[in-house]
């Protein structure tokens, strides 16, 4: 498909070590994005470059060590239901680096997520509350960005629910499938997501189409 660069914006999500192999929240293969993400970067297709990072105080409401439970156990916080993770991406820990090889040089703007320790936050748009924005529909709309790109980590987590809320706050928006990758818990979960985004009009697209 022939990106309109002037209305286009490229948001890497997360790419940080602990989604990594050998990360605390490890997503299976995590760090293979990172070269397509780099090529595609190089071709300078867009107007705006945006990276995430997941950034969590200590003791996160996400964190199953926080409320004494294993993670991947789902408890019922203020805000709704709260699945539970080993602790990821504490603020200026290793983990929470972006990814050593990550063009990061070619960023725009840098967003950090999640930083509420009460509210976690999957999408790069809203809170988990549905409603705290992050600011970043500001930034993208001041720039008269129409379409979004988004790619990284994880597909069925925070990629997802990024699209989801790109659609529902009007841009055309697109998921470059095979420059992310899925925590697919249970098994089945990323087919279930991806048949999701294609149903709320999402369109899932490869590395190769972006020209
Ligand atoms: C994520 C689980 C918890 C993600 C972040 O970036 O997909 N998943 N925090
Ligand atoms: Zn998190």
């Amino acid at each position: 498909m022939k990106i309109n660069v002037h209305k286009s914006a490229l948001v890497v999500i997360d790419v940080q070590n602990d989604f990594c192999t050998g990360g605390a929240l490890e997503v299976k293969n995590g760090e293979d994005v990172v070269p397509g993400i780099n090529a595609v970067l190089g071709k300078k297709l867009f107007k705006k470059v945006i990276f995430t990072a997941d950034w969590h105080p200590v003791h996160h409401v996400s964190f199953a060590s926080t409320h004494h439970r294993k993670p991947l156990e789902i408890i019922e916080t203020k805000t709704g239901l709260q699945t539970l993770w080993p602790d990821h991406c504490v603020e200026n820990s290793k983990g929470a680096a972006f990814h050593p090889y990550l063009a990061v040089e070619r960023g725009d703007l840098f967003l950090r997520k999640g930083r509420d320790p009460k509210l976690d936050s999957y999408s790069v748009f809203f809170e988990n509350d549905k409603k705290t924005p992050t600011g970043l529909k500001g930034y993208l709309v001041e720039h008269e960005i129409t379409d979004i790109f988004l790619c990284g980590l994880a597909f069925d987590w925070c990629v997802f629910f990024s699209a989801l809320d790109a659609v529902s706050l009007g841009f055309r928006t697109f998921v470059v499938e095979d420059l992310c990758r899925a925590v697919n818990f249970p098994e089945g979960f990323q087919d279930e997501k991806r048949e999701e985004m294609v149903k709320t009009g999402i369109q899932i697209l490869q590395k190769d189409d972006l020209t």
